[in-house]
């Protein structure tokens, strides 16, 4: 580990241009760092991972390379956490490989260095191992459906806490509204995300082509990552803001109309300006490395109130400001139910 972020330093004051003498150290561990290029992860495909490269002002279109990562990379990241993500910045030493014919040829690549992570939505992965699903992205978008599959509160709320944690931006998509002849209801019941927690909140259809230029706008200029359950209707939305149907979708079963799948997390450019990360659809959705105690300061709106033990838990404590407020009326009964069924499930 030490060996490591040494290594990473020394690449950096390279880059940088500055200390010179532990150049010959890094040629002998074979790191090309004269033919190395900056880009970063657009999207992941089985072993391979694509980095678009960071295009300077004088090239107008950007090129992506298939590339893998190095034996030795060097990553600022921690150990357990994923190795490379779609959003990482990273060092790559492009190449070419051919295939049947010269015209046939493909740009690829190995990652020598990928940069410290600025934000990133992440989930534990069977407990042990924390899994980037987008790194470096400003906005999380929560997208779930009015109606199949209907959405489920607990599940926006954990996003909320991974969101917060992760210093992401949150915003939420509630689609489908087409199949629903009770959306005041539904508007009602998710009322607490924009009132109390003021979050950008839009209740859209891509079929019936409702309040879609509502999200073009809470897109434009900003690195978003959209993410829920499956079938909600992100691959839908995603081919509906860049125009053509680029997306990556394979045909699941031979009967019916057949699914989008999105087998992975993919980076795509909005018209507009911006960037948007298509994500797989995700059951469960297990928060990465909160702690019990940690939990309250993930929901905003009990903040403001005074419990008698300033670390207060809100869950056994008597004279709990919070569970007054819940009583009150004040706050909304599901996201304390959501608050003590998270608490319950994280460790001490
Ligand atoms: N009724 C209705 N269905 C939609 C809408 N948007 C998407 N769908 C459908 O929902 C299904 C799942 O969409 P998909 O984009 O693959 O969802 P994803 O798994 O979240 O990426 C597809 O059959 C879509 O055609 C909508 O606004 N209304
Ligand atoms: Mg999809
Ligand atoms: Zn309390």
């Amino acid at each position: 580990m030490r060996q490591r972020k040494r290594r990473t330093g020394v690449l950096k004051s390279w880059i940088k241009g500055g200390d010179k003498a532990p150049l010959s150290k890094l040629q002998k561990k074979k790191i090309p760092f004269d033919k190395l290029r900056q880009g970063w992860v657009v999207a992941n495909s089985g072993r391979y991972w694509v980095v678009e490269e960071q295009s300077t002002a004088t090239e107008l279109s950007s090129k992506l390379y298939l590339c893998i990562p190095a034996r030795s990379i060097t990553t600022d990241n921690s150990p357990n956490t994923s190795l490379l993500a779609v959003g990482d910045r990273v060092w790559f030493q492009p190449g070419i490989r051919y295939g049947e014919t010269v015209h046939n040829e493909q740009a690829v690549g190995v990652i020598y260095y990928v940069e410290k992570r600025q934000t990133a939505l992440t989930r534990a992965k069977r407990g042990q191992f924390e899994q980037v699903i987008a790194a470096n992205v400003e906005q999380l978008c929560i997208m779930v459906a009015a109606d199949k599959p209907r959405y489920n509160r607990r599940l926006i709320d954990r996003y909320l806490v991974a969101a917060f944690k992760g210093a992401l931006s949150p915003c939420l998509i509630v689609n489908k509204i087409d199949l629903v002849d009770n959306l005041s209801e539904i508007q009602q019941d998710l009322a607490v995300y924009s009132e109390q927690l003021e979050i950008p909140v839009f209740f859209i259809s891509i079929y019936a082509n409702l309040h879609i230029e509502q999200i073009t706008r809470q897109l434009q200029g900003t690195i978003s990552v959209l993410s829920g359950p499956s079938g909600v209707g992100k691959s839908t939305l995603v081919n509906r803001l860049i125009g053509d149907a680029v997306q990556v979708t394979a045909e699941v079963g031979k009967r019916g109309k057949g699914m989008h799948t999105t087998t992975a997390s993919r980076m795509f450019r909005l018209p507009g300006g911006g960037y948007i990360v298509d994500t797989p659809g995700i059951r469960e959705f297990g928060i990465w490395q909160v702690r019990k105690a940690e939990l309250r300061l993930y929901f905003p709106e009990f903040l403001r109130y005074h419990c008698r033990y300033p670390d207060c838990t809100h869950i056994h404590e008597p004279e709990c400001g919070v569970r007054q407020a819940v009583l009150e009326g004040e706050i909304d009964p599901k996201r304390y139910e959501s608050y003590q069924h998270l608490y319950f499930s994280l460790p001490d």
